[in-house]
């Protein structure tokens, strides 16, 4: 096995083949994450968001606590009514005592800010699968390494998920727990090892070693069923599962069993597969509100270069070009114009962007973003300028400029592909 000399060099392939570098990204407390990020005055309190709740009633449940609501025992899919008798709602407490502040899910805004959480996290990979609105894989390996930094205090791996985690916190606003690991499996498990705002490391040839104290349920897809059969054999912890003997398991819980028994031996095959082709890509700058023109105008040019250059890079057309301006405190505004045919032409992103933006001129923004969508990933489908490159001129507020949404609940909505 890979660590059996317990002495193997980062960066040296594993018996599976060249060390990859794989990140699980899972968000802390999403949904009251997202709530705080529209009332910071609920950062450091007990946030919970109930599913079928409205304020006031007691019906519903709990989506997700935050941390500071957990720690009096609330959890995820508990009863609202439960939740209620153990911290019941601020409003209806005395002074000084402690109460909880209740919300009600708001899929759409969640969806947004989740868009713009994957937005970062597909431009920092090489190959990124969403897993649910909270969570995702990333293969980093051509990004980075599991070298040592100069003074071998930590692997390059740390550093560039650290940097992941800093851009999610600075440009979004929420936290995330990520963990890095030679193989998904074992980044799950790591990315839940210290949460919330954790990072944790497992590095190549030590996998087995850092599941071994864990309870087998830490093993992803030991489920509490599961658990209680490898139990009554007396296998408690994922070490015990890594010494069991294969061929037993497989009798008992056939390819499951040999499945679960190489994970806790460190091995998962796994390759991280995006779930189908990326609709949009897009980039977006947050900055201090400002109404100046001309730095509104640099920001959508270079966001609208960087964009090109991705979807150069991913070798993808695209026939419709937008623009996102945010202005405080949350309005977002989304403009579009579609082109008669796919085209991959970075001068037309910016231009369009710059056109599109002129309908903005005066306003206050915090924050801009630049996307390119209606993709399409095959060479020949690119149209000839020469057709239509008249549609494009500088007027700014033609027919085809399409407004796709308004503001607020609307345009939070339009986000999600955003
Ligand atoms: N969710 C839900 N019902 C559940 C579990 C989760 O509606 N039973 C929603 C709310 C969560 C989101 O999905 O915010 C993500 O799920 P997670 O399991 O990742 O939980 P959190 O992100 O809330 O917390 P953690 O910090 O433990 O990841
Ligand atoms: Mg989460």
């Amino acid at each position: 096995m890979a660590n059996r000399d317990g002495a193997r060099l980062p960066g040296v392939p594993d018996e599976d083949g060249p060390a990859r570098i794989i990140l699980h990204v899972d968000m802390d407390c999403f949904y009251a994450a997202c709530e705080r990020l529209r009332e910071p005055e609920l950062v450091g309190k007990p946030v919970i968001v109930g599913m079928g709740y409205e304020p006031g009633e007691t019906i519903g449940a709990v989506a997700t606590a935050s941390y500071e609501a957990r720690a009096f025992g609330i959890e995820s899919a508990q009863a609202i009514s439960k939740a209620l008798d153990t911290l019941p709602r601020i409003e209806a407490v005395a002074d000084g005592e402690a109460g909880g502040y209740y919300r009600s899910v708001d899929l759409d805004f969640y969806k947004s800010v989740s868009a713009e959480v994957k937005a970062i996290l597909r431009d920092c990979a090489d190959t990124l699968r969403e897993v649910s609105i909270d969570e995702a894989y990333l293969d980093v390996t051509e990004r980075t390494a599991w070298d040592k930094t100069a003074d071998g205090s930590r692997t390059l791996a740390e550093g560039y998920a650290r940097y992941i985690k800093q851009r999610i916190e600075r440009e979004v606003g929420v936290t995330a727990s990520i963990g890095v690991a030679p193989n998904m499996s074992a980044a799950k498990v790591a990315s839940d090892f210290d949460k919330p705002d954790g990072l944790t490391v497992v590095e190549p040839g030590t996998v087995r070693e850092f599941f071994a104290p864990l309870s087998i349920e830490a093993v992803h897809g030991i489920g509490p069923v599961t658990a209680r059969s490898l139990r009554d054999l007396g296998i408690e912890t994922a070490g015990d599962l890594a010494a069991a003997d294969r061929d037993d398991l497989v009798d008992q819980f056939g390819e499951r069993g040999r499945e679960l028994y190489e994970r806790a031996n460190g091995r998962d095959t796994r390759v991280v597969e995006p779930v189908g082709k990326p609709k949009s890509f897009s980039r977006e700058s947050a900055f201090p509100p400002t109404a100046d023109v001309s730095e509104h105008q640099t920001t959508v040019s270079r966001l609208a270069e960087a964009v090109a250059a991705r979807a150069d890079r991913e070798g993808a057309l695209y026939q419709t070009i937008g623009i996102k301006v945010v202005t405080p405190p949350f309005d977002v505004h989304t403009r579009a114009r579609s082109l008669p045919g796919p085209v991959q032409d970075p001068a037309l992103v910016e231009s369009v962007a710059l056109s599109l933006l002129t309908e903005f001129e005066g306003e206050t923004a915090r924050k801009l973003g630049v996307r390119v969508s209606k993709l399409s990933f095959a060479a020949e489908d690119q149209a000839s300028l020469d057709s239509w490159s008249g549609a494009t001129s500088s007027e700014p507020r033609e027919k085809s400029s399409q407004p796709v949404s308004e503001q607020s609940r609307e345009g939070q909505q339009s986000l999600t592909d955003f």
